[in-house]
């Protein structure tokens, strides 16, 4: 029987990506991981095609038994790897898991103070995404270029005098952790409260390495659940604060969210599982990889801010490209090459710099999870020298690049799936 030529073009297309990315790329966005073996399994189940809305046990569809205890199972490893009191899995995603929270604790027209965007605050964080569309106003947390960081002293000082509802710290570039215990003194002393958006570095709370905003006087934190935390996408709130948590889980369905994706929560259960048993090592790899790349970057004649900070203290930094045409074009040589990462705004970038700012951001983590350690990431800086400052012919590093990938094919710090256990499974193959 031949397919229909518009089926023949969507596989076609799949399994294009599913070969680039998963077998011929550099993989270094900053948000994004691949799950284990296992975990893939566990993602695709028949789960992804039922409706569970409300909370376990309590729920507003039948046919969730299992369902049910896998969320609550999911939910127990999550609070016993992040060593706090409530976890909430149902938002679909981090800015589901903001929305949710942000209209927690502010009606439209209150105040929030947020870090600025060009400073690596997550769109949902701001006027242009989530928090303006609740009608939250902004107010923009000063920031100090010198410490790459939040400006203590100018941030209790504006906390004092804006009395918001609340303040959010977190950001998706991040290579050093906010103040976190300051700003929740000064918030606490104005009765505004501290969401701390830890997307980025989950994996790195998990894994020990980065502090955990909740012990720190943070009262809610939210995140994905795909970046350094290598699980499915989606998003999680947590807390140690009882009443804020019944609230927040009172309001996640209905608000914003309905049917909560099920798939997720057995994968996302096995990647937990993982973190507890592999966590500390992977993150420890992760943050010395990202120092290594920098250093070697750096000497490979690239500009890296935060040199004078040691580069990072997480799994991304970012790199001035301004004397190299700018983010947009070196971003698209290295993606010809099969080196992928994102054109990224610099903390003095205006906003219209969006579409060809100063900085490219990149993150370790995914290619730290397929095996890769210091020496590797060396090998990699002469591929961007090659490419962003010879200006070798991106075709001609591809081949390199290829070659190199093929090194790192196999997810470490997770499990492949039992051998006892493939006879069972439904065979359903990434198609390739
Ligand atoms: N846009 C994502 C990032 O790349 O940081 C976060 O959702």
């Amino acid at each position: 029987m031949s397919l229909p030529e518009d089926l023949i073009k969507v596989l076609d297309l799949t399994r294009s990506h599913n070969r680039w990315r998963r077998f011929e790329c550099i993989n270094l966005i900053a948000s994004e991981n691949t799950m284990s073996p296992l975990a893939e399994a566990a993602y695709f189940t028949d789960m992804m095609h039922r409706y569970a809305e409300g909370k376990p046990r309590k729920r507003y569809y039948q046919g969730n038994k299992y369902v049910d205890e896998v969320e609550l199972l999911a939910m127990d490893l999550m609070s016993r790897l992040l060593k706090v009191e409530y976890v909430e899995l149902r938002p679909i995603s981090g800015t589901i898991a903001n929305a949710v929270v942000f209209r927690n604790l502010a009606n439209p027209g209150d105040k929030a103070l947020i870090a600025p965007v060009q400073a690596g605050a997550h769109v949902s964080h701001t006027k242009f995404g989530t928090l303006g569309a609740l009608g939250i106003v902004q107010v923009e947390l000063p920031f100090d270029l010198e410490r790459w960081n939040i400006d203590v002293d100018k941030a209790v000082k504006l906390i004092e005098e804006v009395k918001p509802k609340f303040v959010t710290l977190g950001a998706s570039v991040y290579m050093f952790p906010h103040p976190t215990k300051e700003i929740a003194e000064a918030a606490h002393s104005v009765g505004a409260r501290v969401v701390h958006d830890v997307a980025h570095v989950l994996g790195l709370i998990a894994g020990g390495v980065w502090p955990n905003p909740i012990h720190e006087g943070a009262d809610v934190a939210t995140s994905s659940t795909h970046k350094t935390f290598p699980g499915p996408q989606g998003g999680l709130i947590f807390t140690n604060d009882r009443a804020l948590y019944k609230a927040i889980s009172k309001t996640v369905f209905p608000w914003f969210v309905s049917n909560h994706h099920l798939h997720r929560l057995p994968a996302l259960a096995v990647t937990a599982v993982e973190m507890i048993e592999f966590g500390k090592d992977y993150a420890s790899q992760v943050v010395k990889n990202a120092v290594a790349f920098a250093e070697a970057l750096s000497a490979e004649g690239f500009k890296i801010p935060t040199e004078h900070l040691g580069f990072t203290k997480s799994h991304a930094f970012v790199v001035d490209v301004r004397d190299l045409g700018g983010g947009a074009k070196a971003a698209k040589l290295l993606e010809d090459a099969n080196i992928i990462l994102n054109k990224n705004l610099l903390p003095w970038d205006p906003p219209e710099a969006v579409k060809n700012p100063s900085g490219l951001r990149i993150g370790v983590q995914e290619m730290t999870r397929f095996g890769m350690r210091e020496d590797d990431f060396r090998e990699l800086a002469k591929f961007f020298k090659e490419v962003l400052i010879d200006g070798r012919d991106p075709a001609d590093v591809r081949k390199k690049v290829i070659e190199f990938r093929r090194n790192f094919l196999e997810v470490k710090y997770g499990y492949d799936i039992p051998e006892d256990l493939k006879d069972s499974l439904i065979k359903v193959p990434m198609l390739l």
